[in-house]
């Protein structure tokens, strides 16, 4: 689709989805009435500014029913976000949802040239997170032969590969090079599967590792990205040219923000990514930041496809952290710190090694606290990482420490050292 066709077709989906989220969630219309704005204010893509940005703080104040745009009972299921803090993002979705969602899906899938001979297996989590149910579905709308895995039993994912011949894998890169690892270690070489290309998304990742997992699967490795407040995975992908990911736009409108002033800025310009849901029924978010720092590119794609391009996500205007592909803020393991008696004299090292994302929390003891004996100090790790595992759902390795050891801050405390160099 020409951009002028494309223009007037989110135009037209814009203007009908501010009337039905106006009209249908109290929540968002105070937003528009506080400043002083009607859906008849909004006639087309160019007034999309005009619009009041929402914020995960919006979803949790909203949580869990407050931002539903159509009745409980026309809504056929939830996804919720990959990190567990005390009230997690609930999306919800009706069937036509779930149908568009597993169509971006199968966009995807198709742009990387799956078709109905494929032999897709999907190792997403499934369940809460949208990674399995999303690329499941989309899968099935192309035709390929679906393995639904979920994530874990790398032996049996193994198996399964290999007897049934997988042409497709989707699941996070981290885990892609770990079945790659345990793949040789096997005895098995990149030529012995028959897997052809690979879709992992869910969490940065560098080229580097690109051509790590493609040197070790002897495939060919794309990107995919999506957010669960968007519906999940599929609001863009990679196609051939391996160089930034087509952006769905007759689904979701893209712009990008200072994410200070939270003013639009000029294409190509590096920013905060929003997005505006134009076809959603049960939960269409309008202008949502997603904290993903990234740039947006029209230059022309050798693939054919005039869908503006993101690039890979190059950080976060928030804390947030992704581990082994779950979201994780430094302020959920402050939380279980103070919870379990500790001072809040912390310090979350995060690395990757041999393409797993390692997670080690130096913790201070207070004077009162020091002085147990190893084996003791080893049994208080031990329930601290526990109880962090509980809030995150990945294990941590918990150091406590003497008193004063880690090292004071004079300006803002160094909570977060993320050695990965992932941009
Ligand atoms: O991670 C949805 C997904 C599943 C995407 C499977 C791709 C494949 P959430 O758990 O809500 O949803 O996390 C969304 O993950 O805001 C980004 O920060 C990050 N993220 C997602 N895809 C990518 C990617 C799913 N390809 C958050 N590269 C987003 C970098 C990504 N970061």
């Amino acid at each position: 689709m020409n951009r002028e066709d494309m223009r007037t077709l989110q135009s037209e989906r814009l203007v009908k989805q501010v009337k039905h989220v106006y009209e249908n969630v109290p929540y968002y219309r105070d937003l528009m009435d506080k400043k002083g704005i009607t859906p008849d204010d909004i006639k087309g893509i160019d007034d999309l500014y005009k619009l009041p940005l929402l914020t995960k703080s919006d979803l949790r104040d909203a949580y869990p029913y407050g931002l539903l745009a159509v009745p409980v009972k026309d809504c056929v299921r939830i996804q919720s976000t990959s990190g567990t803090t005390g009230k997690r993002v609930v999306a919800f979705y009706t069937q036509n949802d779930i149908d568009l969602w597993e169509n971006c899906c199968a966009r995807a899938i198709v742009a990387v040239g799956g078709d109905e001979n494929d032999v897709c297996q999907v190792c997403y989590g499934y369940g809460l997170f949208t990674g399995g149910p999303g690329l499941n579905g989309g899968s099935h709308k192309v035709g390929c032969l679906t393995l639904p895995m979920s994530s874990g039993n790398t032996e049996r994912q193994i198996q399964f590969m290999m007897d049934l011949g997988s042409t497709i894998l989707c699941c996070t890169p981290s885990y892609a090079a770990y079945i790659a690892e345990s793949l040789k270690e096997a005895g098995y070489k990149p030529e012995d599967n028959k897997l052809r290309v690979g879709i992992f998304g869910a969490e940065p990742w560098t080229e580097e590792m690109r051509h790590d997992i493609e040197a070790a699967l002897g495939i060919k490795a794309y990107d995919i990205y999506g957010l669960t407040e968007t519906s999940g995975p599929g609001v863009a992908f990679e196609c051939e040219e391996q160089s930034g990911m087509h952006i769905n736009e007759d689904h979701f409108i893209a712009e990008i923000i200072d994410p200070d002033t939270g003013e639009v800025l000029p294409e190509g310009s590096k920013g905060e990514l929003v997005f505006t849901s134009i076809t959603k029924e049960a939960f269409p978010l309008l202008r949502y930041r997603t904290r993903d720092i990234c740039v947006l590119t029209r230059e022309k794609c050798s693939c054919g496809r005039t869908l503006v391009k993101m690039s890979k996500p190059m950080g976060r205007s928030d804390d947030m952290l992704i581990i082994r592909g779950v979201n994780v803020f430094p302020s959920q393991i402050e939380t279980v710190l103070l919870k379990e008696g500790y001072a809040p004299n912390y310090q979350i090292v995060v690395d990757r090694v041999n393409n797993t994302d390692t997670l080690d929390i130096n913790v201070e003891l207070l004077p009162e606290q020091f002085g147990d004996t190893v084996k003791e100090t080893a049994a208080y790790e031990k329930k601290l990482a526990e109880s962090i595992k509980t809030m995150l759902g990945i294990n941590p390795k918990v150091h406590l420490l003497a008193p004063k050891s880690i090292a004071r801050s004079e300006g803002k405390a160094v909570r977060v050292v993320d050695k990965r160099k992932l941009h």
